[in-house]
């Protein structure tokens, strides 16, 4: 093809692709985009700083974790879930307000084309970061994994590239944020029919209300009912849902089988406790929530022996850590290690009753691990073992 013909494709073709002028822009554009960034913003960091209080939750070791007040992770995690599905709504908004920019031909003096590039490809990982964190924390709350990667290492990867291109982005942009709040309004007015900004953003707002009562209200007195989109009911055996039923992790006849035994080993050797043996040491009640990392929590009264008075009997400490192990023969969820921490708390229980009733199958017969503030899925079902190792 000669350069002639080539030039003339260009040009054919760039009169096709529309410019940003060619966009109604009363309603797009910096003023809109500023001011969903100022909600957007902090959902984000937000979303960031509970996320990585679950992961240390999920990872101890690096530094101490609070133990308490019993119902911590129920709400940070609940403020997590909440403040990514608000941010649904605030994403795609601002990403509607800033869409005609995706036209803005490139600049063609090579230092501007430099600042240009950089300035697209952090946009490039700041969108695209956030849309992942998003769609895979919502795929991830309705328990649906349409992928292959493991969730949870990219949803704590990525989040470090979201919240790192974020503040990158704001410090670029700072001068348009204070121009687009110190502007006054455009002149130009919105032809008829178009709703006015503050409509815009109200609808916006109510949007990220809706989605978040939708979807979460579950916990709320007086809301259930509202909660339509929420995945978890609200109701399971004893009052509390359920994440994976007995039969679901192949422990079913395991679990109801007369000779089970709670196999208990520490430095001064291993002892094997029936229910009954369990049910006549020391019991204990508490009021804890199970606060699952999906969002959803339901509080419960629970029937049991402190974990500490357990492993006593074998000659572990309060400055132990303890691992409790499922009979499930398989899955991500069969083991979890106590803190010393925890351990020390007289509320962290090998359960063996809720509501007053033995444990039904489905929340762990005949003995699970219930503790305070953690999440859910450290919260162990269906026990076969007990193992103190020295931290
Ligand atoms: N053995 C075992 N324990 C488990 C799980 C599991 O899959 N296997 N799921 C965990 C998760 S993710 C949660 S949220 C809680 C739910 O407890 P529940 O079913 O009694 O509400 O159990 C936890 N304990
Ligand atoms: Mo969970």
């Amino acid at each position: 093809m000669s350069e002639r013909a080539l030039r003339g494709l260009a040009a054919r073709l760039d009169a096709r692709i529309p410019r940003p002028e060619d966009f109604d822009d009363t309603l797009r554009g910096p003023r809109t985009a500023a001011r969903i960034g100022v909600w957007l913003g902090p959902a984000f960091v937000l979303c960031f700083l509970t996320g990585l209080f679950s992961h240390a939750l999920q990872h101890p070791g690096s530094f101490p974790l609070p133990t308490g007040p019993t119902r911590l992770y129920q709400v940070t995690q609940g403020l997590h879930v909440a403040a990514g599905t608000a941010a649904v709504p605030l994403l795609l908004v601002k990403l509607w307000s800033v869409f005609p920019r995706f036209f803005e031909r490139p600049p063609l003096a090579p230092r501007r084309l430099v600042l240009h590039l950089l300035e697209r490809v952090s946009v490039f990982f700041l969108v695209g970061s956030a849309v992942f964190q998003l769609a895979t924390g919502l795929a991830n709350s309705a328990q649906w994994y349409p992928w292959r990667f493991d969730f949870i290492r990219s949803h704590f990867a990525i989040g470090w590239v979201a919240v790192g291109s974020m503040i990158l982005h704001v410090a670029v942009k700072l001068p348009q944020v204070r121009a687009a709040f110190g502007a006054p309004p455009e002149a130009r007015p919105a032809r008829a029919g178009t709703p006015s900004r503050r409509s815009l953003l109200r609808t916006t707002w109510l949007a990220s209300a809706v989605a978040v009562v939708a979807t979460t209200a579950v916990e709320l007195p007086g809301l259930r009912r509202v909660a339509l989109l929420a995945v978890r009911s609200g109701t399971g055996p004893q009052g509390i849902p359920v994440n994976r039923s007995a039969v679901g992790a192949l422990v079913a006849d395991l679990a109801v089988d007369p000779a089970w035994r709670l196999k208990v080993t520490g430095p001064s050797g291993t002892v094997e406790l029936s229910r009954d043996d369990l049910l006549a040491m020391p019991q204990r009640s508490v009021v804890l929530p199970i606060a699952c990392v999906e969002g959803w929590s339901a509080s419960g009264t629970w029937g049991g022996v402190a974990v500490r008075d357990v492993v006593a009997l074998v000659g572990g400490t309060t400055s132990d850590d303890v691992t409790v192990r499922s009979m499930q023969p398989r899955g991500a969820y069969r083991e979890s290690t106590l803190p010393s921490a925890w351990v020390a708390r007289t509320d962290s229980l090998l359960a063996l009753s809720l509501a007053g009733e033995p444990l039904d199958p489905d929340h762990g017969y005949p003995c699970r691990l219930i503790t305070s503030a953690r999440p859910g899925v450290l919260q162990t079902k269906w026990l076969g073992e007990v193992e103190v190792v020295r931290a």
